[in-house]
């Protein structure tokens, strides 16, 4: 099935014309911006009159998270703000996320690339999706259920968490395709029992899995024990958020909507671009966006492109499911997590001493974040109450900064593990199901 079978089958040479025409504009569009027309004024490309090829695309500097960031608040807006009717924010470090701001031809666009996906996958006005990601401004949950809306398809805007009342929804209303996280799907999984859920009672026949990394084995898991089909949904916020790029029904990965992503792969260490089918990091384009354009933005994740076609027919090229990252960036339950955080979040506070250690396991299948601290010898002669006081204290901080539940434990000095040279700050122990 088709939303839009001319765009989505459209021949590589027609979507290299297009793609070039998109490029020229974005660029002029990004010009308006603080940023890039600063960035702009000592490159060989000045002006859209420059870029004559797609392959003149090299030419153009990275746009990084770093340079986001410092953009914050609006360095990267090109439109009047009376034009914009949304921003959407992701985590980074302390005080300083990324912003995106949309148009509404903006979020019309990214609304009809989420349709696509999920049409792709089946989904008609005839489903009942409940949407299980986190609505505000992480991207999950406004994003997906809009791209549903407009397929016409019932919403139930469930947001995160609350198995009970999740498994309530699913059963009241006869849920007939879900969107989570890989590991929320594996957590409701054990609390069957405990609410009395028998898989017979629900009509659940597919889910969209995505925000996090996961394995093949972790999609063929939780297809066995629902009895469903699992689709790949990928994205980031910086790109919109969900549908960037999504599966269809042959789940052979997900499609790059390339009418409004340039793509390309690069070394993530040299920055230099790689062939289709090499594994590096995915670097975008956006080629429709009004109010935040970002020109090869690294996403820092690894992947690569396929080059065989896929037997649906949509010429838009897949990439492959993401490997890992270039950066340090942690993804607990969905959340994106910099050890930089935490480590400043730590810092802020007089009574931590010089060494700390991050540890990432799993518990009834979802990671669980636990900060291990030295404190100064001197706080443990002193009441118990004070150190437990303290832990809260900073468990509370971690949760408002991070956006995550964190475990806090206080450690005595030098009992936690040193590291020789750069020190390992973090111990993931998650493992691949
Ligand atoms: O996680 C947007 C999203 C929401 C995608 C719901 C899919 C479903 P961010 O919080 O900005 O946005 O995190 C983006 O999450 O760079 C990847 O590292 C990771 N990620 C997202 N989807 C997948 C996926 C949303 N399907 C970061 N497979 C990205 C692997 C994924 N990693």
């Amino acid at each position: 099935m088709f939303r839009d079978k001319a765009i989505e089958t459209i021949d590589r040479a027609s979507l290299d014309k297009l793609q070039l025409l998109q490029l020229k504009t974005t660029f002029t569009t990004a010009l308006k911006t603080r940023f890039y027309e600063h960035r702009f004024r000592k490159t060989p490309i000045k002006s859209a009159d420059d870029i004559h090829s797609l392959r003149d695309l090299e030419k153009i500097p990275f746009t990084t998270k770093d340079d986001l960031r410092a953009c914050y608040p609006d360095g990267l807006l090109s439109v009047e703000k009376s034009r914009v009717v949304r921003l959407h924010t992701s985590s980074g470090t302390t005080g300083m996320p990324t912003v995106i701001y949309h148009t509404q031809a903006d979020l019309d666009n990214w609304t009809e690339l989420v349709c696509r996906g999920l049409t792709a996958c089946g989904v008609t006005s005839c489903d009942v999706f409940q949407n299980m990601m986190t609505y505000g401004l992480f991207t999950g949950g406004l994003g997906l259920h809009y791209g549903a809306e407009r397929l016409g398809a019932l919403v139930i805007p469930a947001g995160a968490g609350n198995t009970q009342r999740q498994l309530q929804l699913m059963k009241d209303f006869r849920t007939t395709a879900l969107h989570a996280t890989p590991n929320y799907m594996l957590h409701i999984m054990l609390k069957l029992d405990e609410f009395n859920c028998s898989l017979d009672e629900l009509s659940v026949k597919k889910v969209f899995l995505g925000a996090e990394p996961y394995t093949e084995n972790t999609r063929k898991k939780i297809e066995s024990f629902y009895q469903i089909e699992a689709y790949n949904c990928y994205g980031l916020s910086e790109l919109n958020g969900p549908g960037v790029a999504m599966e269809c029904v042959h789940k052979t990965d997900p499609h790059i909507w390339e009418d409004s992503y340039l793509v390309e792969i690069i070394d993530p260490e040299t920055g230099q671009v790689l062939k289709d089918g090499e594994e590096g990091e995915l670097v975008l384009t956006t080629l429709k966006r009004e109010a935040t354009p970002l020109l090869r933005y690294r996403t820092r994740d690894l992947t690569r492109i396929h080059t065989e076609p896929c037997p649906c027919g949509r010429t838009h090229r897949r990439i492959a499911r993401i490997t890992g990252r270039s950066d340090d960036m942690l993804i607990i339950n969905g959340v994106n997590v910099f050890p930089s955080q935490i480590e400043e979040v730590l810092m802020k506070r007089p009574e931590v001493g010089t060494n700390y250690q991050i540890v990432v396991d799993q518990h009834e299948s979802l990671d669980r974040l636990t900060i291990k601290v030295e404190l100064y010898a001197k706080l443990f002669e002193g009441d118990i109450k004070d150190l437990e006081r303290l832990r809260d204290a900073m468990k509370h901080d971690m949760r408002s900064t991070l956006l995550v539940g964190a475990r806090v434990e206080l450690h005595e000095p030098g009992s936690l593990p040193v590291s020789e040279g750069k020190a390992k700050r973090v111990v993931d122990l998650r493992k691949e199901v």
